[in-house]
């Protein structure tokens, strides 16, 4: 009810960050991509199988002087994967703790989604896809949040030897992809979702350009091999935005959705990082994505902070210079000096800088158990921090299960109109 909602918004306000005013802005007017990386954690970066890179186009690109890069950045994604990515990424709520909130709710509901904030802003707003548009309910939600044009599998040509798993080869759907993107009215706002690197991993014998790995676990030994193809299918990407005189003049931001590698291959996970076994904390920690924002002129580095895929929506509108001092989001800015550190896992769990809870242990951030050792003003900070996660998941279930956004008004949002967008295009 706006009850519900009116106590939510007591406790957001509690929590607003103020913008770091060196980065406030800075990609104002720019075109945005954000470029999914399917399935590609943190790990993978730098990472050599045999003294060589796996992905070395996705290390360059981490490295450049105007990429800011985020080592700390945890996926948080239930049973939704992708789609609790998607929804956490541009409307800052989470997913749900079972099921799909983009299958559930994302047709019915009213969201304040970012694609939503840009198109009232002037942008073109474009996700490119290349599966079926109807997969996680993509086709409706998409509405919902204000994308003017959805290109899924049925906009591109095919073949036969064009599909994997899922659907379109990642070089083949790029490809395709920029011929599209070009003829975008500026500035635009598009996100590409990746494919090819998705369990369990098959590449046709032609694209493979590295050796699957010895751990003897089938379905994680395939991992670094379409890795790899999708490091050569971003810098495909890349070198066609430089040709197309787009490189430039755009905030390129690239994350990875979730893990690749479940917590059901310990033993392989152990083999991969060089350790005898993982603790439940070495596997929490092997819940970090990579998260880069490139922009020229953008003061780059790599960023310490602990945060998720939660804070990536008020990032950017940071960044995009788009005031948040009203919205109802759960995140908070990356790049502010006050925010919480606390990072919130789907299930409860949760990982920070001095203390992380998994299941009912504390580790400190050597990942050795501690709960024994707290004193009492310890054990008090880390049940601060779990009631905040609690508190913050909880926040997040009513206002998508109840639908509240529908009962606010958020200052210069013009509600969206799902009527006006169609993505439709005749099936040859
Ligand atoms: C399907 C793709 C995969 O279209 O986005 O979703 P996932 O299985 O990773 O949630
Ligand atoms: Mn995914």
């Amino acid at each position: 009810s706006k009850k519900d909602l009116d106590e939510i918004l007591k406790k957001i306000n509690k929590n607003r960050t103020s913008p770091n005013i060196e980065y406030y802005g800075k990609a104002k007017g720019k075109n945005v991509f954000i470029f999914h990386l399917e399935s590609f954690q943190q790990f993978m970066i730098d990472y050599k199988v045999n003294g060589e890179e796996v992905t070395p186009n996705i290390n360059k690109f981490y490295h450049d002087s105007n990429t800011l890069a985020f080592d700390n950045f945890f996926n948080q994604v239930g049973q939704g994967k992708t789609s609790d990515a998607e929804t956490m990424l541009e409307n800052s709520l989470y997913g749900l703790p079972s099921g799909s909130a983009m299958t559930s709710y994302g047709a019915g509901n009213t969201f304040q989604a970012l694609p939503a904030m840009l198109d009232q802003r002037g942008y073109t707003t474009a996700a490119f896809h290349g599966d079926v548009g109807s997969f996680w309910n993509r086709d409706n939600t998409y509405k919902s949040w204000g994308y003017q044009y959805f290109f899924s599998k049925d906009y591109y040509k095919s073949k036969k030897d064009y599909n994997i798993g899922y659907g379109l080869k990642d070089k083949i759907f790029l490809k395709q992809s920029v011929k599209y993107i070009e003829q975008l009215p500026q500035p635009f706002y598009a996100k590409i979702i990746t494919l090819t690197n998705h369990y369990p991993y098959e590449l046709d014998k032609k694209n493979q350009s590295i050796a699957k790995t010895t751990t003897g676990d089938a379905t994680v030994d395939g991992y670094v091999q379409t890795a790899r193809y999708l490091d050569q299918s971003f810098e495909e990407f890349i070198n066609y935005l430089k040709k197309a005189g787009l490189y430039d003049n755009s905030m390129i931001v690239v994350y990875g959705d979730h893990y690749g590698i479940s917590n059901n291959h310990k033993k392989a996970i152990a083999q991969l990082l060089g350790k005898k076994k993982v603790t439940s904390y070495d596997l929490a920690m092997f819940q970090k994505v990579p998260f880069m924002i490139h922009l020229n002129g953008l003061k780059g580095g790599i960023n310490h902070t602990y945060g998720g895929e939660i804070d990536v929506m008020p990032t950017l509108m940071d960044l995009l210079g788009i005031k948040d001092t009203g919205t109802v989001q759960l995140g908070q800015d990356l790049l502010s000096n006050n925010r919480s550190q606390t990072v919130a896992f789907r299930n409860g769990d949760f990982v920070s800088p001095v203390y992380s809870k998994i299941g009912s242990k504390v580790y400190n951030n050597n990942g050795e158990v501690v709960n024994s050792k707290l004193t009492s003003k310890e054990s008090k900070e880390v049940e601060k921090q779990q009631d905040e996660v609690d508190s913050e998941l909880n926040m997040s279930d009513k206002i998508i299960t109840g639908d509240l956004l529908r009962f606010y008004n958020l200052e210069g949002f013009k509600k969206v109109d799902k009527s006006q967008y169609t993505y439709k295009k005749s099936v040859a």
